[in-house]
């Protein structure tokens, strides 16, 4: 008998910038990550003020899914997914982020992807925003540093809402929000990159701003879910963190009591902002300490309070550690660096990987709120490289995934309500921190390479037959 509940979700997530392309097609405006070149691990992207000629910016064709959803929509049927995790590029529906009028063609293929999901009986999980803003709100108003943005993320809202409330159910209000209380946030989701052009690792700091966006970020969610509670009762709302669980490096209580401190903000924080609606205790001295004034309009505690989330969802890639000890090997990461674990293994990306952590965040997770969690993100970057026999083996994913399975199954024996799981990355896309197509996540090959060739082509790699059979028997058979 399988641990998972009988409507598991079982699926994969994609984000629109990262695979969709045709970025200035049918009226589609260029986003922030349209203004972002290629990267890799050690070179690190950079943002432009405007399109270079002679750089290569991964977004504008990535695999193109705006013209292959139909193919790629049919794989995951095949795979047997439930559900499908992906985003609307705000900047299909309104180019700018300021106009009146949506814009009806970007309207209009997200109708055909949403409708191509349900022919396939695919529940579609929408994000509203996933690292992604209009260009032009960057640069009139500095992104999410500025209060204007809630109105502008409303109308958003309010004009997908509308248009499929008969399609869409799931929906999560940001990606990752956390990742605005890290520097890497400044480009990848607060949009505070007016005027900056360099590696987007370099964007000169703003911590003050940071978190003045990350307000307007919250009061514009806790809008979102309020708005949808009241005109679509049917429509379940939800948040995304980045969870990146940290341990003390040793047991000196000093190192304890940084991991506490660090735990809290850059996890707990934005969760108890979206699931409890009001600011916690600890942040009152974090802000005091760094000199942060968060500016709120008198009805923002009530706001904040009557839009918290109905389901936690979480991406969940490795663990990290944390110590106040000098002289010890730093390790990498998606958006937090920390300390080298002795325990664990890396990605070739040097991510630690930690499958028991997931079990151990999920109850952390659930014993704090109570409420279904969800993990949409998961998955190892790896590079992949074709056999002589001209296919994918690509064990080492199962071998990630597998072990990753395995310790959700625990986390429900645990009795953690657990609804569904999205790996990142079910097709390969570009890599969200470096630009890449190296790094690639995908069930699905598709033959797309840095330097920007390649026929565009998909194959089945060896996960494609093995997830498919983890799906048949909800997750008993991950042989
Ligand atoms: C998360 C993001 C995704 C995704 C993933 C993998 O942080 O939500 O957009 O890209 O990480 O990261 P990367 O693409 O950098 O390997």
């Amino acid at each position: 008998m399988s641990v998972f509940r009988d409507d598991f979700l079982w699926g994969g997530a994609c984000a629109a910038n990262q695979f969709e392309g045709a970025w200035d097609v049918d009226g589609k405006g260029p986003s922030v990550p349209d203004m972002c070149t290629n990267g890799s691990y050690a070179t690190p992207k950079w943002i432009t003020t405007s399109i270079h000629p002679d750089k290569l910016y991964p977004s504008h064709e990535a695999i193109d899914f705006y013209h292959h959803y139909e193919e790629d929509i049919a794989l995951f049927a095949e795979m047997g997914f439930k559900t499908f995790r992906t985003s609307i590029n705000w900047t299909r529906i309104f180019p700018t982020g300021m106009e009146t009028e949506p814009n009806e063609k970007g309207l209009e293929f997200y109708d055909k992807v949403f409708d191509c999901c349900k022919k396939h009986g695919i529940e579609p999980l929408v994000t509203i925003s996933h690292y992604e803003m209009p260009y032009a709100l960057a640069e009139k108003y500095n992104g999410w540093a500025s209060r204007e943005l809630i109105d502008l993320y409303m109308n958003y809202c309010k004009v997908i809402f509308e248009r499929y409330k008969d399609k869409v159910k799931y929906w999560l209000t940001f990606n990752e929000i956390n990742s605005g209380t890290m520097p890497l946030g400044m480009v990848l989701s607060t949009g505070l990159v007016k005027g900056y052009e360099g590696p987007v690792n370099e964007a000169p700091d703003d911590k003050q701003g940071r978190f003045q966006a990350l307000h307007h970020m919250f009061v514009a969610s806790a809008k979102a879910v309020q708005y949808a509670h009241e005109h679509y009762p049917q429509f379940r709302m939800g948040c995304m963190i980045c969870f990146i669980t940290s341990y003390p490096l040793t047991p000196d209580p000093a190192d304890v009591l940084a991991n506490q401190k660090q735990m809290q903000i850059t996890n707990w924080f934005c969760s108890d902002m979206h699931v409890r609606g009001e600011y916690p205790y600890y942040m009152k001295r974090f802000f005091a300490e760094n000199g942060i004034t968060i500016q709120q309009e008198p009805e923002d505690a009530t706001i904040l309070k009557a839009g918290v989330v109905d389901f936690y969802t979480f991406s969940y890639y490795m663990s990290n550690c944390i110590t106040t000890h000098k002289d010890v090997e730093a390790v990498g990461g998606n958006i937090v660096q920390g300390a080298k674990n002795p325990y664990l293994k890396a990605s070739d990306w040097g991510w630690q990987i930690d499958p028991i952590g997931l079990r151990y965040s999920l109850n952390e997770i659930y014993d704090r709120y109570h409420i279904p969690l969800m993990v949409v993100e998961n998955g190892l970057g790896a590079y992949d490289k074709k056999s002589e026999d001209g296919k994918i083996h690509d064990s080492y994913r199962i071998d990630y995934l597998r072990a990753h399975i395995e310790q959700m199954a625990e986390a429900v024996k645990d009795g953690v309500d657990l609804m569904g799981y999205t790996p990142w990355g079910c097709i390969d896309l570009v890599s969200a921190s470096t630009g890449e197509m190296a790094k690639r996540y995908g069930f699905i090959y598709v033959n797309k390479f840095d330097d920007g060739t390649g026929d565009l082509s998909r194959e089945k790699k060896d996960s494609f037959y093995w997830y498919q059979k983890v799906i048949a028997t909800n997750g008993e058979d991950l042989g």
